[in-house]
């Protein structure tokens, strides 16, 4: 049935929009409703992107984009594996064509992230005084954090520094530098990118006392006088365990202590997981099994359904809220792309996102469109 969905909406696009076949242009994929326009009065709409490099040869991707989107996050090219892999030594160049590519679409984007335990290079591993590290910390945000001001909206300075009980993540930064580690990361952002937002952003910080952590985060760098606008509830969610109400909790309690709300890393995903939790632990992952990945040759149509119900009645809660959420942005753009093909087990095939392998919006994107249309 979610097959038939396809070839009628296909059907619907071809007849619709590709009267004209052999002219399929820019105007054709316009013709589909668009994200940014329907939520243009409540919230961005963002997607996050792995590199430009290819959009000149896809065209679908290159069209849909700022189509769609007004918002975006580098996936990879800003985490300091990748940006700072060397002592010192700085590749800009991906992070700086997704920066250009953002502006010449007027795109707004969101630097991730200056302060992870995880994707660090490895000579921060071998550092082992606690000045040399701070010398790293400080250099690595003065950095980032001055190159990119005026030209991004808004970073990630810290990421996913809590435990699940609400404590601090045991992570060199923390064993080095002290629970303060976080007050200062921001203190150094306000001061190099005075003109950039500024959010700590994490996931399961729905979860009461994840969330109690997060508070207590923010209510740490506010006591400081340090500048914190915002806080990022990443999103890693499955069809079938979406926790409304913490979600709900959340945005009030957040938007209470002067944060803007935002949902980072949206991605329902529809595979059974291994432990019976949602997430984004990526260092937890198990073996291959075929029980495991039920859906490799196509998604039925039950759970497409109930995958377009969920993100409804999600949608729904975040209009809801709309004055207090500034953005909403989705983990990639298709079901291909996703990270939740390869974790928490590897090689699955999941379909967590709102348009399919081939950039065809889903059920799932024409329930979102119709939740923004009839607010
Ligand atoms: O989607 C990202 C994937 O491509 C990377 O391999 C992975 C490790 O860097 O990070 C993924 O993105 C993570 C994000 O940066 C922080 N929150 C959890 C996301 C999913 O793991």
């Amino acid at each position: 049935m979610y097959q038939s969905i396809k070839i009628l909406g296909s059907l619907t696009l071809a007849l619709g929009l590709f009267s004209c076949s052999h002219t399929r242009n820019i105007s054709s994929e316009k013709n589909l409703p668009s994200l940014k326009q329907t939520f243009k009065s409540d919230f961005l709409i963002g997607t996050a992107l792995d590199s430009v490099q290819n959009l000149p040869t896809n065209e679908k991707e290159a069209q849909l984009i700022p189509y769609q989107f007004d918002a975006m996050t580098p996936e990879n090219a800003m985490k300091a594996e990748n940006i700072h892999p060397e002592w010192g030594r700085y590749y800009f160049d991906q992070a700086d064509k997704i920066v250009d590519y953002a502006q010449q679409h007027g795109i707004k984007l969101n630097g991730h992230t200056l302060i992870w335990h995880s994707q660090l290079p490895a000579f921060v591993h071998q550092i082992q005084s606690a000045d040399s590290l701070r010398m790293f910390f400080t250099e690595h945000i003065r950095t980032l954090a001055s190159r990119y001001n005026g030209k991004i909206d808004s970073w990630d300075v810290v990421n996913e520094a809590l435990n699940e009980d609400g404590t601090l993540r045991k992570s060199i930064f923390l064993d080095k530098l002290g629970d303060d580690f976080i007050v200062e990361a921001f203190r150094l952002a306000q001061q190099y990118a005075p003109d950039t937002k500024l959010y700590y952003n994490d996931y399961n910080i729905e979860q009461p006392q994840k969330r109690a952590g997060a508070i207590r985060i923010i209510k740490q760098i506010q006591a400081a006088g340090v500048r914190i606008d915002g806080v990022g509830i990443q999103g890693h969610w499955n069809i079938r365990s979406l926790p409304f109400d913490a979600i709900e909790k959340s945005i009030q309690e957040f938007s209470a202590l002067g944060m803007e709300v935002m949902f980072t890393e949206l991605d329902l995903g529809v595979l059974p997981n291994p432990w019976d939790s949602d997430g984004a632990e990526i260092s937890h992952t198990a073996g291959y099994s075929e029980k495991m990945d039920p859906y490799k040759n196509g998604l039925p149509d039950s759970v497409a359904q109930l995958q377009a119900q969920q993100y409804e009645k999600l949608f729904n809660l975040f209009l809801k809220y709309k004055d207090d959420i500034s953005r909403v942005t989705f983990w990639g753009v298709n079901d291909g792309q996703s990270w939740l093909n390869g974790w928490p087990i590897p090689d699955r095939t999941n379909y967590p996102l709102l348009f399919d392998r081939q950039f065809n919006p889903k059920p799932a994107f024409y329930k979102v469109i119709e939740t923004g249309k009839s607010k």
